[in-house]
C-alpha cells in the first residue's frame, strides 16, 4: 500500500539503492570495506570550491552516489596537494572500497598512489589528469580533453579575426599553476593561434581558477599593457573577475576586448547571451554517474577502459542565448 503512494522516481531510487546493495554486499566481504549495511564505500578527495564547474561537479559526485546507493565519504582540499594526500591516506586507512579523486596538479602522486595499489584498493581520477608514468597506479581518468577546448578556442579566434589588420593582442588568464587544465588548455590554444602570425600573446599569467584571481591578474595586465584585443581565460569563474577590471578600466568587455572562456557554467553562458563574452568551450562538470558506475566495475572487479572522454560542444553569443534557458548548472 504504502509503496502505491509513492512517486514512481522515489521507487526507482529505492530499487536502485536495493539492487547496488545487494551488489556491494557480495564485494565487502573481501575487500573489507566498512559500509556497515553493505554499500560499496567510495572515498572521494575534491580539489576544492574554487569555481562555478566545481560547485556543479560537487554536486553531481554526490547526487550521484545517493541515487547509486553508494556510500560517500567525500573531502574538500581547498585547492592543496597535501590535504589531497592526507585524504588518501585516511581512506586507506579505514579501507575504503575505491578511492577516486580529482587533482589538483598533474605530478607528484607516485608515492600515495602506490600505497593505495599496495593496499588493493582500486583508484579512478575523474576531470583531471596525473602525469604518473605508471599507467596501474590507477584503473582509469573520466574526464574532458583539454588540449581540445584549448583548440577549439583558438581555432574560433583565428576566425573571428581573420579580417583584422596588425597585431592582435591577447592576454591569457591561466588556470591552477601545474594543474592539468592549466596545461593543457593553454597548449591546445598555443597549437592552434601559431596558425596565424598576427594573433600574439603578449602576456599570460594564473588567475587560480577564481573570479578573484581573475580580477586581480586582469588588473595587472590592462596597467601593463595599453593594447589588448583579447583575452582567453581557462575557466569562466575568471572570466567574470575580469569583467569587473576591464569595465573599470573604461573598456567594453566583448566589444573592446574580445573574450574567450571555458567550462559553459550558467554564469559565463549567461554573459555570453548578453555580449561580454564572445565564446565558450565546453567542459562538463556532470560526471557523477558515469563515475558511481565505474566504481561499481573496478569493485566488481570488472576491466573498464583505460580513459573515458567527455562529451562537450562549444558556445557563441546566439547558441548561448537558445541553450540559457534549460542550463542546469
Ligand atoms: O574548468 C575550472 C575548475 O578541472 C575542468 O577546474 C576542471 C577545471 C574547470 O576550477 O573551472
Amino acid at each position: 500500500m504504502r509503496n502505491m503512494r509513492m512517486p514512481r522516481r522515489a521507487i526507482g531510487v529505492v530499487a536502485a539503492v536495493l539492487l547496488a546493495g545487494s551488489v556491494a554486499a557480495c564485494g565487502n566481504s573481501d575487500t573489507g570495506g566498512e559500509g556497515g549495511d553493505g554499500k560499496i564505500v567510495l572515498g572521494f578527495s575534491q580539489v576544492g570550491a574554487e569555481s562555478g564547474w566545481r560547485t556543479a561537479n560537487t554536486n553531481s559526485i554526490k547526487e550521484a552516489a545517493g541515487e547509486a546507493g553508494i556510500e560517500l565519504k567525500f573531502d574538500d582540499a581547498q585547492q592543496k596537494q597535501e590535504n589531497q594526500i592526507k585524504a588518501i591516506r585516511n581512506y586507506i586507512q579505514q579501507k575504503v572500497d575505491v578511492i577516486a579523486f580529482s587533482p589538483v596538479v598533474e605530478s607528484g602522486w607516485d608515492t600515495v598512489l602506490k600505497e593505495a595499489k599496495d593496499a588493493g584498493i582500486p583508484v579512478i581520477l575523474t576531470d583531471r589528469a596525473v602525469d604518473s608514468a605508471d599507467k596501474s597506479l590507477y584503473k582509469t581518468f573520466l574526464g574532458s580533453d583539454f588540449v581540445k577546448e584549448g583548440r577549439l578556442s583558438g581555432e574560433w579566434l583565428i576566425e573571428n579575426k581573420k579580417d583584422a589588420t596588425g597585431d592582435v593582442n591577447i592576454v591569457e588568464l591561466q588556470g591552477t599553476t601545474g594543474s592539468a587544465p592549466a596545461n593543457d588548455r593553454k597548449k591546445g590554444f598555443a597549437e592552434a593561434i601559431a596558425a596565424d602570425p598576427k594573433l600574439k600573446v603578449i602576456a599570460s599569467q594564473s588567475g587560480d581558477f577564481t573570479r578573484a584571481g581573475g580580477k586581480q591578474v586582469m588588473e595587472q595586465f590592462l596597467k601593463a599593457h595599453p593594447k589588448i584585443d583579447v583575452l582567453f581565460a581557462h575557466n569562466d569563474d575568471m572570466g567574470l573577475g575580469a569583467l569587473e577590471a576591464i569595465t573599470a578600466a573604461g573598456k567594453v568587455p566583448g566589444q573592446d576586448i574580445t573574450i574567450i572562456t571555458i567550462d559553459a557554467v550558467k554564469d559565463g553562458m549567461q554573459a555570453l547571451a548578453d555580449g561580454k563574452f564572445n565564446f565558450i568551450a565546453e567542459c562538463s562538470p556532470l560526471l557523477g554517474p558515469q563515475l558511481m558506475d565505474l566504481a561499481k566495475k573496478v569493485h566488481a572487479g570488472e576491466e573498464v577502459p583505460a580513459r573515458i572522454e567527455t562529451e562537450e560542444t562549444t558556445f557563441t553569443q546566439e547558441q548561448a542565448k537558445e541553450a540559457l534557458p534549460n542550463r542546469k548548472y
